[in-house]
């Protein structure tokens, strides 16, 4: 593994590419080289993490200058925003020159990002000698069941380490373009979607926002070699694709399809590969291990699998009392854990959630249940915990969206679920009891409040309304009798 985290070299090829505008590896050195130096004293800098290349730039700034990088939901609302800043403490916030940013971030020095700024070549740590590779790169927000997100501490070690794992299971080289739309605040977007073509010294085309038109363009005449998606754009992949001859040829010329942050359904699998002849491969990852398993690539259609171990990756199977599953049948079902030197440092303040995530060994306890095919592909049927929901790929705990709705002068009591949607993979359903039930509040203003307090991903899709939510004894929420009369 090399010490340097990104291939940044005096090269005129192109690194990264936001809409019309490109930069080149040279140019990168020097804005970020220029922006480095500012960044040493911060302790940490948030990222006003907007799916442009000021995002790219302010980071790998953060990366040269060894400062973590927290980057943040541009739609993040009050509280959540607020949270996160108090958490992390960052000491500046880089920005694009025209960004407006919400008051919660009016007290923070702000540094705006200038992506044609020449500075002298990168220099620093990064550049000048190996880092520390436990120097910490990035903190990632990611929700847990209850409460608000935790700060995943990821280090140049772990991400270095996970995208040399997938660039060998992808034969992912620099001469590979990769096409994406994915959010710049998340592990998926950032660390594999951004630092990932970094590492490589190839280039990222990042389409500004999701469209099919857009993938459609970039990797057909745009000359894409890999697109990466969650399984909801693939969905929205596989629904236009009868309809869209250009669609077809640019999936066809593709190299590689990855899809992961959440399963893909084998239906849309399916029609991807009846109109295209290719196959999506699935990788399995979370925000505190970066990535788990992929399906190797040119091993075959695989739909439903999230396939083997990546290099340096163990994982096993447990059961509910803490034994090891000894077997790969392809039925027995066991949580997934794993160790490995993808794995993150700590959640961020907090050490009683950090150690409640590991079992004895270092093993981390994932929370996602599979089965072990006999030749050793692994298989996610399920997650332990019902109260964490996977809508459109994000992570969000039914707890913080219920906290949000209760807030609500409306809403006396209020329970979250997440329910089967063809698009999302999940949708967010709220159950509420109206304060006053002659005047309950309506969907819109109750899915408007969970956005602006929290981030629109997190609104509820539907809202249900109840006399009172069923309760056991001890007064706890009976989540699965709130499932069944819509199931009727
Ligand atoms: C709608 N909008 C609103 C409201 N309603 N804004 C404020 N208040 C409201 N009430 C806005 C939204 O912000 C958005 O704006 C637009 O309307 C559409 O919103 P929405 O319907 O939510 O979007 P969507 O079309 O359903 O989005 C689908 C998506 C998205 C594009 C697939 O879900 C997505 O980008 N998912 C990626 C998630 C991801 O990257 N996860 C990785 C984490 P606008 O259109 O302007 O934005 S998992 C991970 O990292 C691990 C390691 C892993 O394994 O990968
Ligand atoms: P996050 O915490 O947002 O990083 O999301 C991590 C979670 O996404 C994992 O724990 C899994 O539940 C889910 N996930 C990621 N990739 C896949 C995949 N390919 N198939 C099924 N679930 C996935």
């Amino acid at each position: 593994m090399s010490a340097r985290l990104l291939a940044l070299t005096t090269s005129d090829r192109p690194a990264l590419r936001f809409g019309a505008g490109t930069l080149t590896y040279e140019e990168l050195a020097r804005a970020a080289g220029a922006l480095a130096p500012r960044l040493r004293s911060a302790g940490r800098v948030a990222v006003w993490a907007t799916p442009t290349a000021e995002t790219a730039v302010g980071v790998v700034a953060a990366l040269l200058a060894g400062v973590p990088a927290v980057p943040l939901n541009p739609r993040s609302g009050e509280r959540e925003l607020a949270h996160i800043l108090g958490d992390s403490e960052p000491g500046a916030v880089l920005a694009g020159a025209g960004d407006e940013l919400p008051a919660g971030l009016a007290e923070l020095p702000r540094i705006d990002v200038d992506v044609r700024a020449s500075g002298p070549r990168a220099s620093g740590p990064y550049a000048d000698e190996s880092p520390d590779p436990e120097t910490p790169a990035l903190i990632v927000y990611t929700s847990g069941t209850t409460g608000p997100p935790k700060g995943v501490l990821l280090s140049h070690r772990a991400i270095a380490a996970s995208l040399d794992a997938l660039a060998a299971a992808w034969a992912w080289t620099d001469e590979d373009v990769l096409v994406h739309g994915l959010p710049l605040f998340h592990v998926h977007g950032l660390v594999l979607g951004v630092l990932g073509p970094l590492r490589r010294g190839g280039e990222v085309r990042h389409l500004g926002g999701f469209s099919v038109e857009g993938v459609a363009k970039e990797l057909g005449e745009g000359g894409g070699t890999m697109l990466f998606g969650v399984p909801t754009m693939y969905h929205r992949i596989a629904e236009a694709l009868p309809h869209d001859p250009a669609l077809v040829r640019a999936l066809t010329q593709a190299r590689l399809l990855v899809s992961g942050s959440a399963a893909l359904p084998v239906h849309d699998h399916e029609r991807i590969t009846a109109a295209t002849g290719r196959t999506v491969v699935e990788r399995y990852g979370m925000s505190e291990t970066l990535m788990n398993t992929s399906v190797p690539v040119g091993s075959g259609p695989r739909p439903g699998s999230v396939g083997l171990p990546l290099d340096g990756v163990e994982l096993r199977l447990v059961e509910e009392d803490g034994s090891v599953l000894p077997v790969s049948d392809g039925e027995t079902v066991g949580e997934i854990q794993v160790r490995g030197p993808n794995l993150f440092t700590a959640y961020l303040n907090r050490p009683d959630a950090t150690a409640a995530a590991f079992a004895d060994g270092g093993w981390f306890r994932t929370g996602d249940m599979a089965v072990r095919e006999p030749d050793g592909y692994v298989r996610i049927v399920g997650r332990k915990a019902t109260d964490l929901i996977k809508s459109g790929g994000y992570k969000i705990g039914a707890g913080e969206v219920e906290n949000a709705l209760l807030d609500h002068p409306g809403v006396r009591e209020a329970a979250v679920t997440g329910e089967p949607d063809p698009d999302l993979g999940e949708r967010i359903v709220a159950w509420i009891v109206p304060a006053d039930p002659a005047d309950p509040p309506a969907p819109g203003p109750l899915a408007d409040h969970v956005a602006a307090l929290l981030a629109p991903h997190k609104r509820p899709r539907e809202v249900r309304y109840l006399d009172a939510l069923p309760r056991n004894d001890m007064g706890k929420i009976l989540k699965k009798a709130l499932r069944e009369p819509a199931d009727d």
